[in-house]
């Protein structure tokens, strides 16, 4: 066979052969196995307790949130089942100086990084309260506008970056983000000052109902960021272990000036797009989901915990009981908090000073209510 010149362009090889590269990492098989030791990141006994622990609580939440919103006791909401390892395991593997920018479905990370449950429920409601993030709780608000967190991310994480601090920035978007221009401008920009973030993918399969198959032509969504010239990976993102080790590797490399990763993880999204009604059943089969629910996080990380005799029937129904008193704690207070008012939202816009035409509204708005 002839050598390929090396200045040759081949249309048949380009982009496969970089697209074959990406093969998708593995640590925990659905029987819940090691497959992957070299990379198994070596969670203590309490780490990999308390990551199921979450997991579960988690997919409690989403259960009563749903109900929640069908009842109209809560708005916005964007379920989470199916895409526990992807979103705690990542959340997990950072430290509470690290900065979140999430998406819409993100609101777990958020929580597990400081939110008090009761602000995540006025959130969804719309509420000021909800957004008066607590001092010290290193998070942005879930994003609405597709992709823009990318672009704030890059921001963020150069502030750091100039301000030598030590930690580093995450945030998420989804397959359908992925089509943006925020999704390239942001990797590009963070790629080009070689900033700590962390840049996630969530390939959950499904924009609202458009498949991932029609999103790209692209063969994988991590080779995305090769052409910003940074490290990225497609990483089983039903896998906790897995999604935890590459995470925990990015934010090192940052920390170390590596500067940014990007990793696609590979789910699926269970519930609906939101509970604003759009039907699954209308774009995906009851095969799909079924394909898609024999990979689930919880049911391999209960098999792998319970091989090592640190969980049982018992401790997930512990964790089942607790979830279920906070929910109902949390949303009790989110019911007493107080009526909002237009001046609640102005003064909780600005930490720093508020600009002359805030103000003026401010005390247009302070004079009305006083009334
Ligand atoms: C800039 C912008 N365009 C359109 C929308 C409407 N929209 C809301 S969610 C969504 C699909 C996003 O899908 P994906 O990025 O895959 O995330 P997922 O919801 O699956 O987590 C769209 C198009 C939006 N919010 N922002």
């Amino acid at each position: 066979m002839a050598a390929k010149k090396a200045n040759a362009f081949d249309p048949e090889q380009s982009p496969r052969e970089i697209e074959d590269k990406f093969e998708m990492l593995q640590i925990l098989n659905e029987e819940g196995e090691i497959i992957n030791k070299e990379m198994d990141p070596g969670m203590s006994d309490e780490q990999l307790t308390e990551l199921m622990t979450r997991m579960v609580w988690t997919r409690i939440l989403d259960q009563r949130s749903i109900s929640l919103n069908r009842q109209g006791r809560l708005g916005f909401y964007a379920p989470t089942a199916g895409q526990e390892a992807s979103q705690l395991a990542s959340q997990f593997a950072l430290e509470s100086e690290d900065f979140i920018l999430p998406g819409y479905r993100d609101v777990p990370q958020i929580i597990f990084h400081g939110l008090p449950l009761e602000q995540a429920f006025l959130w969804s409601r719309g509420h000021f309260q909800g957004s008066d993030v607590p001092d010290g709780v290193n998070i942005f608000l879930p994003q609405i506008i597709i992709g823009a967190q990318y672009i704030q991310a890059a921001g963020v994480a150069l502030g750091k970056q100039k301000r030598g601090e030590k930690s580093v920035v995450i945030t998420y978007t989804g397959d359908g983000g992925t089509s943006q221009g925020d999704f390239y401008e942001g990797i590009n920009f963070a790629g080009a000052f070689n900033s700590p973030a962390i840049f996630v993918i969530q390939n959950n399969q499904y924009a609202i109902s458009t498949p991932r198959s029609l999103q790209t032509k692209a063969k994988t969504l991590a080779q995305k960021g090769i052409a910003a010239g940074i490290p990225s990976v497609l990483v089983d993102g039903m896998d906790p272990l897995a999604v935890y080790a590459v995470t925990k590797q990015a934010r090192e490399r940052a920390l170390n000036g590596g500067g940014p990763t990007l990793i696609e993880t590979m789910c699926y999204r269970y519930g609906p797009h939101t509970m604003a009604g759009d039907d699954p059943t209308r774009y995906r089969t009851s095969e799909t989901d079924s394909e898609w629910e024999k990979r689930d996080p919880l049911i391999r990380f209960r098999k792998y915990l319970e091989a090592k005799g640190l969980w049982n029937e018992e401790k997930e129904n512990e964790v089942i009981e607790r979830a279920k008193e906070e929910i109902k704690a949390a949303i009790k207070k989110a019911d007493a908090a107080p009526k909002q008012k237009v001046s609640d939202f102005l003064n909780i816009m600005y930490r720093g000073e508020m600009p002359q035409n805030v103000k003026e509204q401010l005390d247009i708005y302070t004079e009305k209510e006083s009334k």
